[in-house]
C-alpha cells in the first residue's frame, strides 16, 4: 500500500442512534471494499471496529474505532462511533475530524434521539451529512415513510440521491437517481453489484426523486440552473459537480439505502464516497493558534510543515500509550523530529501506523488529510499537536463538556490500592470525559463522566486492562459552616501544678464575613497583655480549630477573628499553650455566633424539549432550585438555575428519563449558601452519628 495523495483521501465519521448498524455499515463497507476477507459481524462478536472486551461483551460500541479502505484508487477512512447517550462526546471528537459523516437510520425508525444530536454536532463543525437508511430489509422497513420522518426533523435538504429496489425481505438493490440506473445484488454476497435497466414499476418514482434532486443542486448554482432550464436536465459531468459543491456545503443531505443484514447498497455507497464527498481539502481551513498567540487558519496542504491534530489516545497495556492523529498539514515520513506545542517539549516520530480496528500497520509515509498512529511518545495525549518546529502552531482542542455524574471511588484491596493511581492516571489519557480529582475536603478521590454507564464502562475496563478493582459510591458533600452573629470569648489553658507549667489566656472576638472572603486575622493587642512573640501561636490554633467546626465537623468559613485582649506568664507561657488557649477561645465563641451549615450551590442549565418543560420545571422544584430563567436553544428549552450540589445525585438519569432521552445539562460550581434549618438538622445529625461510629471503631 503506497501514500494515498491528499486528493486520494476520505474521511468519513458513521455517526447515529445506537443500534441502527453503525458497525455492520463499516464492516459491510470493508467486506464489499476487499479490506476484510470476511464480512465481520456484531453479532458474532467479529465487527473490525467493535473490539475490546467490553464491546465485545455488551455487543456495543463504546469507543471510536478507525478502520480503512480502497475503493477505486481512494483510501476512504472510516471513523465508527457509538451512539449511546453517555458516549455520544467520543462522536464528537470524531466529527471534528471527519471530512464527512454518515448519518446511520434505521430505516424501520426514523431519526432518533441522538440522530439529532450527533446532527447538531456535524452541522456546527461545518461537517456535511449523508443519510443512510439501514435495515431496509427488516419487517416494516419503509422507505417513503423514514425519508419523510428524517425531512421532517432535519428539513427539505434531505433529499435521496437512490431509490429502493423492493423493501422488507425484497430488498435487492438501488436506482441510482444519477446515473439513472438499477444496481442489484445478492443477499449476502459480496456486495457487488449487477447494473439493470431501470425497473418499469419505478420508472415514475425514479424521475420525480431525480427532478427533486436537480432542483437543490441547480438552485445552488447558476450555471447549472441555466443549463436545467435549458434542457430540462443536467449533463453527468455537471450533475456530479453541482452535487459534490452542494453536499460539501451542506445544503443537500443525501440519502442512501443500504442493508448491512445482507450487505446490500455498499458499492454505491463506496461509489459516492470516492467520487463526489469532499476530500480533506475542501472541509475548509482549520482554526489555530500561532507561536504568537493569533488565531490563523490553516489550510490542509500536503507541501507544509507538518502539523498533527491527535484525536485520540489508547492506553494499551504492552504497546504503551498509541496517540490517533489527523494529519492537517505537510507530508509525514517516518523518524522525524516534532514538537508538542501543548506540553512544549520535542517528540521523535518512529514509525507510522494507520489503524485497522485494532491492529496497526505501517506505512512508508502519509499526506495532509490522513490519519497516523503513533505509539512510542514520551508525553502526549488527545487534543495537543505535534508540529514541525519551522511553524509552531496549536490546533484548538474539542469541547467535550463538562461531567455531570461523579462517584468516590476506592480500591478495593490493598494490591488494587497500590496500583490505582497509575491506572487512573492511564484511564484518563484516553478517555477526555473521565476526570479524576481529590477532593481537597472530602479527600475523597472522585472519578466524574459523563454518565452512569460511562464511569462503569470504565471501572470495567480498569479491571480488564490493568487488573485494578475499586468500589464506587456515592461522594460526600463538601458542606462548610460559618457563623452568622458575632460573639467574644475567652480562651483560657494553664497548667501550673509542679513542674514546667503552661499559661496562655486570650480574649477574642469572632464576626461573620461576607461569602467567599474565608478567614481574616487580626489583633489590637494593647500594652503587651500578649507578647508580640505569642500572637502567630493563637492565629495558628484558631487555624487548626476551624477545619472542624462545632456543628458537624465541617471547616468553617467567612469569618474574621479578632484579638483583643490576653494574660500571659513571664516563665510558663509558650507558643503550645497560645495555640490551645486560641482553639479554645474559637469554639467557645464560635457556638455563641450561631453558627449554621452552608452547602455548595451549583449552577446548572438543563435543556429540554419543550414539550418537557413542565416536568423538568417541577422537578426542578423538588430539588430546592432557584429558577433564574428560561431561553430558547436551538429547538431546545434550557432553564438555568441554582441548585444544591446534595440534590444532584442522580440528576443525569432525572434528565434523561423526564426528556424521553432528548435532555442534557450541564452544571458546575457556583458558590455556598446557607442550608435551610430542617435539612441542615439532618446533615448535622448524620455527620455526628458517623464522627461517633468512626470514634467507636478505633
Ligand atoms: N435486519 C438487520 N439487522 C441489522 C442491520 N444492520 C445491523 N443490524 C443488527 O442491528 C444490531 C446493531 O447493529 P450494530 O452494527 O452494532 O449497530 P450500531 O450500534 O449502530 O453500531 C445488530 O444486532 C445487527 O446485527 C440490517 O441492515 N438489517
Ligand atoms: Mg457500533
Amino acid at each position: 500500500m503506497s501514500g494515498y495523495t491528499t486528493d486520494r483521501i476520505r474521511n468519513v465519521a458513521v455517526v447515529g442512534h445506537g443500534a441502527t448498524g453503525k458497525t455492520s455499515v463499516v464492516s459491510c463497507l470493508l467486506y464489499t471494499a476487499g479490506a476484510t476477507e470476511r464480512l465481520g459481524r456484531v453479532d458474532e462478536g467479529h465487527a473490525v471496529t467493535d473490539f475490546t472486551e467490553e464491546e465485545i461483551e455488551h455487543r456495543r460500541s463504546f469507543y471510536t474505532a478507525l478502520a480503512y479502505l480502497e475503493w477505486k484508487k481512494t483510501k476512504v477512512n472510516l471513523l465508527d462511533t457509538p451512539g449511546y447517550g453517555p458516549f455520544i462526546f467520543e462522536a464528537k471528537g470524531a466529527l471534528h475530524v471527519a471530512d464527512a459523516a454518515l448519518v446511520v437510520v434505521d430505516a424501520t425508525v426514523g431519526p432518533e434521539v441522538i440522530t439529532e444530536k450527533v446532527w447538531e454536532f456535524a452541522r456546527s463543525f461545518g461537517v456535511p451529512r449523508a443519510v443512510v437508511l439501514n435495515k431496509m430489509d427488516r419487517e416494516r422497513a419503509d422507505f417513503v415513510r423514514a425519508l419523510e420522518l428524517t425531512q421532517k426533523v432535519f428539513g427539505r435538504e434531505v433529499v435521496p440521491v437512490q431509490v429502493p429496489i423492493g423493501q422488507e425481505a425484497d430488498f435487492r438493490g438501488v436506482v441510482d437517481l444519477i446515473a439513472r440506473t438499477a444496481y442489484v445484488y445478492e443477499a449476502r454476497g459480496p456486495g457487488r453489484p449487477q447494473t439493470r435497466p431501470v425497473p418499469e414499476d419505478l420508472q415514475e418514482t425514479v424521475d420525480s426523486w431525480r427532478e427533486k434532486l436537480i432542483e437543490l443542486v441547480a438552485e445552488n448554482d447558476e450555471d447549472l440552473m441555466n443549463q436545467y432550464f435549458e434542457a430540462g436536465d443536467l449533463n453527468p459531468e455537471d450533475f456530479l459537480r453541482g452535487l459534490r459543491t452542494a453536499f460539501a456545503q451542506g445544503v443537500i443531505a443525501p440519502v442512501f439505502c443500504v442493508s448491512a443484514e445482507l450487505n446490500i447498497g455498499f458499492a454505491n455507497l463506496l461509489d459516492a464516497i470516492v467520487t463526489w464527498f469532499p476530500d480533506p481539502t475542501q472541509r475548509g481551513a482549520v482554526e489555530a493558534l500561532d507561536a504568537d498567540g493569533q488565531t490563523v487558519s490553516v489550510a490542509v496542504r500536503p507541501s507544509d510543515p507538518a502539523a498533527l491534530f491527535v484525536f485520540k489516545t489508547i492506553s494499551d497495556p504492552y504497546m504503551g500509550r498509541i496517540n490517533v492523529a489527523k494529519v492537517y498539514t505537510g507530508t509525514l515520513r517516518p523518524d522525524t523530529a516534532l514538537v508538542n506545542t501543548v506540553r512544549g517539549h520535542e517528540e521523535k516520530i518512529g514509525a507510522l501506523q494507520v489503524m485497522m480496528g485494532k491492529q496497526l500497520k505501517t506505512v512508508p509515509e502519509l499526506y495532509a488529510g490522513d490519519f497516523v498512529a503513533l505509539t512510542k511518545l514520551k508525553d502526549t495525549r488527545t487534543g495537543d499537536t505535534l508540529c514541525d518546529p519551522a511553524r509552531r502552531l496549536r490546533f484548538r482542542p474539542v469541547d467535550y463538556g463538562k461531567p455531570t455524574v461523579f462517584y468516590a471511588v476506592s480500591p478495593k484491596g490493598k494490591a488494587d490500592e497500590d496500583k490505582l493511581s497509575a491506572a487512573l492516571q492511564r484511564l484518563q489519557d484516553e478517555d477526555p470525559m473521565l476526570h479524576i480529582e481529590r477532593d481537597p475536603q472530602t479527600k475523597e478521590l472522585i472519578i466524574s463522566g459523563s454518565g452512569q454507564l460511562h464511569v462503569q464502562v470504565a471501572i470495567e475496563r480498569l479491571k480488564r486492562k490493568f487488573g485494578v478493582e475499586v468500589e464506587l459510591r456515592q461522594p460526600k458533600i463538601p458542606y462548610r459552616e460559618t457563623i452568622k452573629g458575632t460573639a467574644e470569648a475567652e480562651g483560657r489553658y494553664v497548667k501550673q501544678s509542679g513542674g514546667r507549667g503552661q499559661y496562655g489566656v486570650c480574649f477574642i472576638r469572632i464576626e461573620p464575613l461576607p461569602r467567599g472572603a474565608d478567614f481574616e486575622f487580626q489583633e489590637t493587642i494593647f500594652g503587651g497583655a500578649i507578647p508580640k512573640q505569642y500572637i502567630p501561636a493563637v492565629e495558628k490554633g484558631i487555624q487548626e480549630a476551624r477545619q472542624h467546626g462545632v456543628l458537624a465537623g465541617y471547616p468553617v468559613v467567612d469569618f474574621k477573628v479578632t484579638l483583643f485582649d490576653g494574660k500571659y506568664h513571664e516563665v510558663d507561657s509558650s507558643d503550645l499553650a497560645f495555640k490551645i488557649a486560641g482553639s479554645i477561645a474559637f469554639k467557645h465563641a464560635m457556638e455563641k455566633a450561631n453558627p449554621v451549615l452552608l452547602e455548595p450551590i451549583m449552577k446548572v442549565a438543563v435543556y429540554t424539549p419543550e414539550e418537557h418543560l413542565g416536568d423538568v420545571m417541577g422537578d426542578l422544584n423538588g430539588r430546592r432550585a432557584r429558577i433564574l430563567g428560561i431561553d430558547r436553544a436551538g429547538s431546545m428549552q434550557v432553564v438555568q438555575a441554582y441548585v444544591p450540589m446534595a440534590e444532584l445525585i442522580n440528576y443525569a438519569a432525572a434528565v434523561t428519563s423526564l426528556t424521553g432521552g432528548r435532555g442534557y445539562f450541564e452544571m458546575e460550581f457556583s458558590h455556598y449558601d446557607e442550608v435551610p434549618p430542617h435539612i441542615a438538622q439532618r446533615v448535622i445529625e448524620e455527620a455526628r452519628r458517623q464522627q461517633q461510629a468512626a470514634g467507636e471503631s478505633t
